[in-house]
């Protein structure tokens, strides 16, 4: 097994400023959401207080993938991935995963404002399914192994298949208590997270393919950047705009 992957100058820039664009994009978002929360009720700026954390705990993460793939790369455009104290560290994904998961799906529970009990019965249960996802999904992504690979990602999908169904079926129930024009955005927010989510389990099967280990590493880059921009920063301003509507409809009004 080779310890590099051999990209051509076109694929490291591509990935280089792919990562480059996931950066700027997990600040601005930040920078947004942490400046927009007099704009909501305080019932729903917990909501936004999440999106910041999320996409802050992202943009350092993008920080440090992006300095390491830059740093794996030595002078030319190979990139070393194992076997080296500079080799490409795939782990800050999983360590900002971790993280940033649950908070993301305590988010989505905290703009609904549901009852207490509902609440934090969802969140317990998410956030332990989502904590199994991560870690059973984390052995699959770092071995080179395909038969180890396709274990993990069968074990990483029951759980992940369980938070869909949760989240489908209570985002479902509760689109029928929203006010008028807010059940729209929060049927996209479901739409959203699903289509988003679901791009994950592709990216890390790309190695499974027959496309070439340099294909498939810069298609696996490229997936996961994709989705974190839109899992993250699109959903967190898809969150905002559902606390603008929600709080309007609660009578605030706009200075
Ligand atoms: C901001 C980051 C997000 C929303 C990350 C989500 C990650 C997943 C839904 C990952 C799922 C996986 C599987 C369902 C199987 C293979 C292993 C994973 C961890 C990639």
């Amino acid at each position: 097994m080779s310890n590099a992957v051999a990209l051509t100058e076109g694929q490291f820039n591509w990935i280089y400023n792919t990562l480059s664009f996931g950066l700027i994009s997990m600040i601005a978002c930040t920078v947004y959401t942490l400046v927009s929360q007099p704009r909501v009720l305080p019932k729903y700026r917990k909501a936004l207080v999440l999106s910041s954390m999320v996409t802050f705990i992202a943009g350092y993460h993008y920080w440090r993938i992006f300095n390491s793939f830059h740093e794996a790369a030595g002078d030319g455009y190979s990139i070393t991935v194992r076997g080296a104290n500079n080799a490409f560290n795939e782990g800050y994904r999983y360590v900002d995963w971790i993280l940033t998961v649950p908070l993301l799906l305590v988010e989505a529970i905290a703009v609904l404002a549901l009852a207490k009990e509902v609440a934090s019965s969802l969140t317990t249960r998410l956030v332990i399914a989502s904590a199994l996802m991560i870690g059973l999904g984390y052995p699959g992504e770092i071995s080179m192994d395909n038969n180890t690979k396709i274990l993990w990602g069968v074990l990483s999908t029951i759980p992940f298949l369980y938070i869909l169904y949760v989240l489908f079926r209570e985002l479902g129930a509760s689109l029928e208590r929203q006010p008028a024009g807010v059940a729209a955005t929060v049927g996209r927010l479901r739409l959203l997270l699903i289509g988003t989510w679901g791009v994950y389990p592709i990216s890390y099967m790309f190695p499974l393919f027959d496309i070439g280990a340099t294909d498939a590493f810069v298609w696996r880059q490229t997936g996961y950047t994709i989705a974190d921009i839109l899992a993250k920063c699109v959903f967190g301003l898809t969150i905002y705009k559902i606390a603008r509507m929600k709080s309007a409809a609660e009578g605030m009004k706009d200075e």
